[in-house]
């Protein structure tokens, strides 16, 4: 199984290169940093430890993520695993991830925060309030049971194509389950560790932040059960 992992990065150059080093090499055959127009050496320091980096300057988690998508096209791997690049994801804890697809029981691994173990403090109230909200709504207005909407996700390339991902920014997450949950396509969750950023919070420890997010995931739950004609 070819797996390549892709990290949408916004001035991580500080944790970078910790993330980079524990992402184990014996499973994976590249890793695509999406570099976010960042300000600092992100793209400079994912490079000097071997990363691909490719540019997108929309700001924006689902720009980068497509863009990162457009450069594997060239040369599809037959998974795509998502990692966040602030160190709040433990990517040693990749092969989790994969073994449902390996075991043919799944095309979508979803890294549930919920069910693993989070330290204190690496997943705030909004964060946990908003998630419950948004999975709830999963399963209210799509059918699939979800306890999480967590970035540290695996998915087959050919399910990815299927999708169709539109999303540039923080409905990215939540409109892959959404998809996926209209396409029937076979899912797990499996629980993953958390821990506290490296670096300043962009999003969750951020008012607006959250509240952008919540937004824009509330409202992506209802476009799709509502399509407007
Ligand atoms: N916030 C933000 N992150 C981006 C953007 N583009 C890429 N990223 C990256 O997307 C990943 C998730 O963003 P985070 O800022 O960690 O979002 P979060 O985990 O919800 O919140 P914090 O970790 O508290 O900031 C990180 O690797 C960011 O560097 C962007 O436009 N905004
Ligand atoms: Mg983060």
């Amino acid at each position: 199984m070819i797996v390549d992992v892709v990290i949408p990065a916004l001035d991580e150059e500080q944790a970078l290169p910790e993330v980079l080093r524990e992402i184990p090499a014996s499973i994976v055959r590249q890793v695509v940093v999406a570099d976010n127009g960042s300000t600092d050496r992100t793209a400079e320091v994912a490079r000097a430890a071997g990363a691909v980096v490719v540019s997108e300057p929309e700001r924006g988690y689902g720009a980068a993520c497509l863009t990162a998508l457009a450069y594997l096209r060239s040369d599809p791997p037959d998974v795509v695993v998502f990692l966040d690049g602030d160190h709040s994801d433990y990517p040693q804890e990749i092969g989790d991830l994969l073994a449902p697809i390996a075991s043919g029981v799944a095309s979508l691994v979803i890294g549930s925060r919920a069910r693993g173990r989070a330290e204190s403090g690496s997943l705030t109230s909004p964060q946990r309030v908003g998630n419950a909200i948004a999975c709830a709504g999963l399963k209210v207005l799509y059918g699939v049971r979800y306890t999480d909407l967590g970035p540290f996700r695996a998915i087959t390339w050919q399910e990815l194509g299927w999708l169709g991902m539109v999303d540039r920014n923080f409905g990215w997450t939540v409109e892959m389950q959404i998809k996926a949950a209209r396409a029937a396509t076979p899912y797990v969750e499996v629980p993953v560790s958390y821990r506290n950023r490296i670096g300043v919070s962009k999003v969750s420890g951020t008012l607006r932040g959250s509240v952008s997010a919540g937004v824009k995931i509330l409202w992506l739950l209802g476009k799709y059960a509502w399509p407007t004609p």
